[in-house]
């Protein structure tokens, strides 16, 4: 089938330099792109050029570039680097825009990613301009065939004033039937999802576009970029195995049965070990509702031990992306991609009663948590879909290895320098030392098992802050302001949080 089918599109053809033309200084862009998957491969690195261009004529040149989350480095990457973007929403995980963010060059914000397509059409950031959003392929109707994500696409094309569409023929043909594209609508009058089990299908497998508002369809042949999984090491193997004893245990007290437990997971090495452990264990029917598809769901889906997953799109190795795109017609039995206001809503989240796993920086002995600001500041990624999935999550989970950068920093501290996710959100923090199981716990009660999953370098040190913040303040929450950050502090003074002579 060609996979430009419509013969008024085909007659938009030109190249990806020509289209970046129709993007003037100033311009509201909204792409396809999430983790990695189905972003635009080309306007990008021509946008970046463009802007270099006219910075060396002295002239301004930047966008405010929205995506569904974060991209790629011939995406976000290149528009970093170029200094031609203003504002960028909503989650990014790209060291050169990290650094341009930091360095104060660009803004960006990012919030829960099932609210962020309801808050670009709402016009919370001004008219779309321009939406820029690759597919698999355009059907003779001019639908277009989700590639590797669905993301934010629908929302994006309805509200742009233009549309771009690149059509990726690196792209597998045999992705067309995994999407499932669903338009929650407006209120009044909104209706609930009908999502009642994980695969659920509820919608069409293309997008329809108001086929008029397409300015340029541009031809490409590029892989998704995604980064290669560091293989497995000591502490996530550890990390990975106290989660399955919580799984375990869980299953223990009546809350959870070997067949049909609902995952969310968020992307990284310990969650994929956690992958890896499920395979040995005696979980059957394991059922992801989740945001993004990873390796390890795919040795699950090959294992016979996940039935299926449900995600907005693609976080793949390289290895594993390129084994999706040559047996799609297979995987697309088991894998559902949606838009992300679906795949992240609170109402199916809740529905599913699904344990949420994420990823965290710091949490304090209470029980707040810090996914986003290291040091309070210096923003690492975003907060992502994780605040989705741990607000409405039955029971929502967090892995963190003990310690970061070689010990000198302790992922368990006295106060958190950030909260995203507040000690009513959290519930089940692991280590490499076991898990704390902070449900139903007072806050007071909840120190003394921070502390035991907290390194036992750190651990005196915490137990010290505590006892001193309850004689001090024998309140609720004990704290005493002056020493809350003194972790922080140190670290800031000495490049460490322990001591010196400690
Ligand atoms: O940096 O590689 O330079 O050493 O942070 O840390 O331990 O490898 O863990 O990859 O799971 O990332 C919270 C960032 C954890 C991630 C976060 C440094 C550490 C290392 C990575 P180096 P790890 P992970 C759905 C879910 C928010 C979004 C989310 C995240 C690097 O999980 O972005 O959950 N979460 N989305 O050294 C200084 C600390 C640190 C620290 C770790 N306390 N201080 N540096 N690091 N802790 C997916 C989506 O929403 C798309």
């Amino acid at each position: 089938m060609p996979r430009i089918d419509n013969a008024e599109l085909r007659g938009k053809v030109m190249s990806a330099d020509e289209a970046a033309q129709l993007i003037p200084h100033g311009a509201v862009v909204a792409t396809s792109g999430f983790t990695g998957a189905a972003y635009p491969k080309a306007l990008p690195t021509a946008i970046a050029n463009r802007a270099k261009d006219l910075h060396d004529r002295g002239e301004p040149y930047q966008i405010d570039f929205l995506t569904g989350a974060s991209t790629a480095p011939d995406c976000d990457g290149v528009l970093a680097e170029a200094d031609a973007i203003r504002l960028r929403f909503p989650y990014q995980s790209d060291p050169s825009m990290r650094q341009a963010i930091n360095e104060g060059r660009m803004g960006y914000f990012d919030t829960h990613l099932s609210h962020t397509a309801r808050q670009v059409t709402a016009g919370f950031f001004g008219k779309v301009d321009v939406a820029i959003v690759e597919a698999t392929r355009i059907d003779a109707d001019g639908n277009l065939i989700p590639s590797s994500g669905v993301g934010n696409n629908v929302e994006f094309l309805d509200a742009a004033e233009k549309i771009i569409i690149e059509v990726n023929s690196w792209q597998s043909e045999d992705l067309e039937g995994m999407a499932d594209i669903y338009r929650i609508g407006a209120a009044p009058g909104r209706q609930h999802i009908p999502i009642y089990a994980t695969g659920d299908r509820i919608g069409t497998t293309y997008i329809d576009i108001d086929v008029s508002k397409v300015v340029a369809v541009v031809e490409t042949d590029l892989p998704d970029r995604n980064a290669p999984f560091k293989p497995i090491d000591h502490v996530s193997k550890q990390i990975a195995g106290h989660f399955l004893d919580f799984l375990e245990d869980e299953v223990r007290f009546g809350r959870l049965r070997y067949d049909g437990y609902v995952m969310q997971s968020g992307v990284g090495n310990v969650p994929n070990a956690v992958m890896a452990g499920l395979l040995d264990s005696k979980f059957e029917n394991i059922q992801a509702y989740t945001e993004v598809i990873q390796d390890g769901m795919v040795d699950l889906i090959d294992a016979g031990k996940m039935s299926v997953a449900s995600a907005t799109s693609f976080s793949l190795s390289p290895e594993y992306a390129q084994k999706m795109n040559e047996e799609a017609a297979h995987y697309r039995k088991y894998i559902i991609t949606r838009p992300l206001q679906v795949s992240n809503h609170p109402e199916v989240i809740r529905r599913l009663d699904l344990i949420s796993n994420n990823g965290l920086i710091e949490a304090d002995i209470y029980g707040n948590v810090n996914s986003t600001n290291v040091s309070g500041s210096r923003i690492m990624n975003g907060i992502g879909g994780s605040g989705d999935f741990t607000r409405n999550a039955f029971t929502s989970t967090f892995i963190t290895p003990s310690v970061a950068k070689h010990g000198a920093i302790s992922a368990i501290v006295p106060f958190a320098s950030h909260i995203d996710h507040t000690e009513h959100d959290a519930m089940v923090i692991v280590s490499e030392y076991g898990y704390a199981d902070l449900r139903g716990l007072s806050p007071q009660e909840r120190v003394p098992r921070m502390i035991a999953i907290a390194h036992p370098d750190y651990r005196p040190l915490l137990q010290e802050y505590f006892d001193h913040a309850k004689a001090t303040s024998p309140q609720q929450t004990p704290h005493d302001l002056a020493r809350a950050f003194e972790f922080h502090l140190r670290l800031a003074e000495t490049g460490s949080m322990m001591p010196r002579g400690a």
